[in-house]
């Protein structure tokens, strides 16, 4: 896990060294927060839904004191999930993170990548983050597959994403 962290980090810092000035400006980390209430009633991202320029880094934090989880991407080296990330683009997953622990991932490659909290997945604690560089559209949203309802449900549409650039739950 630290080892494949350290790769996907330099190539993060290899991006960002190539990227054109206007591209730098928005390279800046974008902030996931995992959330739960005290009672565990409820867990989430927030935000649930980010729009990022291609090469921009995001780092998920648990802000949950009494839950750990994860942010783990949906494919099929991730526990045999079906694949819904962009093609050429590498699977990502923090493993468990404690209250405080962060993970983060470069993404390079545009397109739509959902991922899930392993733990909380069908409670519907999902998430969606759009890799597109700012004249870029046309993200056709993946096939619900054999995913079930509250899960499809937990994904932000991909027209909102790209229209506000950053999506919260109503809490
Ligand atoms: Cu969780």
């Amino acid at each position: 896990m630290e080892r494949r962290n350290f790769l996907w980090w330099g190539g993060g810092m290899a991006a960002v060294f190539s990227l054109s000035p206007r591209l730098a400006i928005g390279g800046s980390v974008v902030e996931i927060a995992m959330q739960g209430r005290p009672d565990g009633s409820k867990v989430w991202f927030d935000p649930y839904g980010v729009l990022i320029q291609p090469g921009q880094t995001v780092r998920w934090t648990n802000k949950d004191k009494g839950n750990a989880h994860t942010a783990t991407a949906y494919a099929l080296e991730n526990y045999d999930h079906p694949r819904r990330m962009p093609e050429g683009a590498k699977p990502f997953d923090s493993d468990y993170l404690l209250p405080d622990e962060s993970f983060e991932v470069t993404l390079d490659v545009p397109g739509l990548y959902d991922y899930f909290c392993l733990p909380h997945e069908l409670s519907g604690m999902v998430g969606r983050i759009v890799v597109a560089a700012p004249e870029q559209t046309g993200f056709a949203d993946y096939p619900d597959g054999d995913l079930n309802a509250e899960i499809i449900a937990g994904f932000p549409a991909v027209t909102d994403i790209l229209a506000r650039g950053s999506l919260q739950k109503d809490e």
